[in-house]
């Protein structure tokens, strides 16, 4: 007899536009997989990698058990013989060699795995190590370091207000590839085009003429690296007509002559020579932001992992509220979330700079130290070298710049241990793999994304499969470590409890908790009623009450900015004779490095070939579809290029996250895609100089005949 067709709603855990689906199975089978019309946030979007889903669940490379690697062969081994072996292990390279030896590197499916943002600090509470190391630093390191110096809070992140925005200012992101970052906001194009529809206008700042650039009304191309000129001649710009306005935020500034101060001699026209955008298109972007009511400047990726990647992010901030466009209907406002909610007083604020890695003194944020030094800290001898190596949902050796010192790295560690699905380029260098349960088989509450939405709501996903036997959950696998590490260290140790119970006693003290006195009197129970999610209204201005610095305002400069200035005047974006600047690239059927194993999304024309403007082709005596050596400070590669008119005269784009053929990689179809890694070329040097964060765009390559 045929089971049941059963249809379910989870919302999907990939990116960060979190879309609700409509998933009907029937027994262990996937029938179909769709938009939830039904979802108030997603209202029945998807994209390509949603149906994906499946082929990950029934992907035949995907661990379901511990396997231990023996010579070049991976055996499997039981879930107790795991735990402790990685427990002695961590253990005893820490009695050996300091607490510092073992280090931590969690990847950005971490945000997306609610148990592993529940229970991701009980290895480090045991463990205390200083050598912590995630994702944040290849990405919104400076989002964050920008909110906690103005707002006090690192995740107090203003959120564009798109569904009402007259005017959307957006600088190196392409929501239309990545659905959106730092703004979750499923159904891009629909919601960019009703901007249009209502009589506003979006423009599109970029070195490549992506498909969210087609889309705008407006798009400038722009030299990598150099926006920190643009934006700061709009601030300039801003002063010098007359055009601040700083509406109901006036009285809460603190430092705004500083900031005038900071954009004396940024003038549109310098910007023009370093940027390549007219001074007077500048001049009208300034002006644009202030005469328009509802107003908003977004930035991501683009401007955050470059050179001046912070002193960017800070721009952008700064732009907003001189143009009052912070904290009101159309701008840029921060979320009322169910779990999460920031306000005074609210755990987890940030620190900054409060000690320094070893080798090259980065400075730690929030207890990390920018994965751009993780390699050079296990490959560096001395007092407090790395010797073991945590790695939880993350591919450092394809997605940190310099990759292949990364991979060297990881060679060389005594002892490393994966929390991981797959065997992929980093993987292969553990000992031990520790596979959790694919994201079907486990329940999810999205912790972070509905902080970042552009609408406020909350649902919880129930799991669609029950886990095989003898699999675990990411938190399990965390509580079974901790317990081995907590019996071996004779300490005391409390598994914590699962997920949903953390999460309904974070909602239920919540604003719309009974505690908080709202009349949903919400608990994960009442959400649980909604399986198409729950409309929470509306972004509302409420930054003023919600401030969490100790002054209770704004602090528009900090003590990083200034001296970043100076840096930034003594910078020439240009690059010198004969080389060309490299940025990155999303495509809508990828994601970052670990999607390429499903035929459904690799099929098709490759992706991963670089782009070159036809003119810089000719240059070099290259034809369209030659293969072409790329070579930078740190290596090199070859691969096949592709003449484009999309990207700028100057300006090559590889994506990141290929470069699958390397021996040990056990993930079939991946490791037949052609494509290289970007990260053989990025530099591991070349950083935001604020935050450490990893500067991805503007990396100076040369390009010649393979
Ligand atoms: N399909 C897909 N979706 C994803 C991901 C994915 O890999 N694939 N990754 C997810 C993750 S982890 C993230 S963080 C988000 C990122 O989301 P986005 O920030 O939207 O990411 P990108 O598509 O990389 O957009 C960055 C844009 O900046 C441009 N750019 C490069 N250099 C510069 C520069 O110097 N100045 C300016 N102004 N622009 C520049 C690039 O050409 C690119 O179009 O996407 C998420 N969503
Ligand atoms: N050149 C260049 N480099 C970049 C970028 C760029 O734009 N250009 N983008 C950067 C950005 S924005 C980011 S966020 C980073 C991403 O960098 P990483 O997080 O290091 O890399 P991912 O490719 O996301 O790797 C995810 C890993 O998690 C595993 N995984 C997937 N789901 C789960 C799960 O539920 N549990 C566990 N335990 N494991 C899981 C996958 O098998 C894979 O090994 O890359 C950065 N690198
Ligand atoms: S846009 Fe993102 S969340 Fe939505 S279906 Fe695609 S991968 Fe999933
Ligand atoms: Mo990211």
């Amino acid at each position: 007899m045929n089971a049941e067709v059963k249809t379910s709603y989870r919302a999907c855990h990939l990116c960060e536009a979190i879309c609700g689906l409509e998933i009907k199975t029937q027994g262990e089978q996937v029938l179909s997989i769709k938009g939830d019309k039904n979802d108030p946030l997603s209202r029945g979007h998807i994209c390509a990698k949603a149906s994906a889903l499946q082929d990950f669940h029934f992907d035949p490379d995907r661990l379901k058990h511990p396997v231990k690697r023996v010579g070049d062969k991976w055996e499997r081994i039981s879930w107790d013989e795991a735990y402790k072996t990685v427990a002695e292990n961590l253990v005893s390279v820490q009695a050996k060699s300091g607490v510092n030896a073992v280090a931590f590197y969690a990847g950005n499916p971490n945000v997306h795995n609610y148990g592993s943002l529940t229970h991701g600090s009980i290895l480090r509470k045991l463990l205390k190590t200083k050598n912590n190391f995630s994702a944040t630093s290849l990405d919104q390191l400076p989002h964050h370091l920008v909110s906690y110096s103005m707002y006090g809070h690192q995740s107090m992140l203003p959120i564009p207000d798109i569904d009402r925005t007259q005017y959307m200012l957006v600088i190196g992101a392409n929501p239309l590839a990545s659905n959106g970052s730092i703004m979750t906001v499923p159904d891009v194009t629909k919601r960019l085009k009703a901007i249009q529809k209502r009589g506003g206008r979006f423009v599109v700042i970029d070195p490549r003429k992506t498909e969210t650039a087609d889309i705008a009304d407006t798009h400038h191309f722009i030299r990598p690296g150099s926006d920190a000129f643009l934006l700061m001649a709009m601030i300039h710009t801003l002063f010098a007509e007359n055009l601040v306005n700083t509406g109901h935020l006036g009285d809460l500034l603190e430092g705004l002559d500083d900031v005038e101060n900071t954009a004396v001699g940024f003038t549109p026209e310098l910007a023009e020579q370093q940027t390549g955008i007219k001074a007077e298109d500048i001049r009208q972007m300034a002006r644009d932001m202030a005469q328009t009511e509802g107003a908003v400047c977004y930035g991501r990726m683009g401007v955050s992992t470059q050179a001046f990647g912070t002193l960017c992010q800070w721009a952008i901030q700064i732009i907003n509220i001189l143009s009052n466009s912070l904290d009101v209907h159309g701008g840029a406002m921060v979320t009322a979330p169910a779990f999460g909610f920031v306000k005074p007083g609210e755990n987890g604020a940030g620190h900054f700079a409060r000690w320094h890695s070893r080798v090259s003194a980065q400075p730690e944020f929030s207890g990390e130290f920018p994965s751009s030094v993780l390699a050079e800290e296990i490959l560096t001898e001395g007092e407090g070298q790395i010797r073991a190596l945590i790695t939880m949902a993350g591919n450092p050796v394809l997605s940190a710049p310099n990759g292949r010192s990364m991979d060297s790295a990881l060679s060389d560690l005594d002892f490393m241990v994966s929390v991981d699905l797959y065997i992929n380029e980093t993987t292969r260098h553990a000992n031990i793999i520790l596979p959790p349960t694919g994201a079907l088989e486990h329940d999810h509450y999205d912790l972070a994304f509905h902080r970042l939405a552009v609408h406020n709501t909350t649902r919880y996903n129930a799991p669609l499969f029950k886990a095989q036997e003898d699999t675990r959950h990411d938190w399990q696998i965390l509580n079974g470590l901790g317990q081995e590490i907590a019996d071996l260290k004779k300490v005391d140790f409390k598994p914590s409890p699962s997920p949903d119970k953390l999460i309904d006693m974070g909602i239920q003290g919540g604003v719309y908790g009974e505690a908080a006195g709202h009349e949903l009197a919400l608990t994960l129970d009442k959400i649980k009623e909604h399986p198409h999610g729950l409309d929470l209204g509306p972004l509302e201005p409420s930054l003023t009450k919600r401030l969490c610095t100790s002054s209770g305002r704004i602090e528009l400069m900090a003590d990083y900015i200034e001296p970043d200035i100076t840096r930034l005047r003594n910078t020439d974006a240009k690059p010198t004779e004969g080389e060309l600047l490299l940025i990155g690239r999303r495509h809508v059927r990828s994601n970052n490095s670990w999607m390429h194993n499903y035929q459904r999304l690799v099929k098709g024309k490759p992706r991963w070939q670089l782009l070159m403007h036809p003119k810089d082709l000719a240059d070099r005596k290259l034809e369209d579809n030659a293969q072409v050596t790329i070579q930078s400070r740190v290596g090199e590669v070859s691969t096949t290029v592709c003449a484009s008119h999309d990207v700028m005269q100057g300006v090559v784009s590889l994506p990141h996250g290929w470069g699958h053929k390397r021996e040990g990689v056990q993930m079939n179809i991946a490791a037949q895609q052609e494509g290289v890694s970007c990260n053989d070329l990025t530099d591991d040097k070349y950083i935001d100089e604020v935050s450490g964060n990893a500067a991805f765009n503007g990396v100076p390559v040369k390009i010649f005949a393979a």
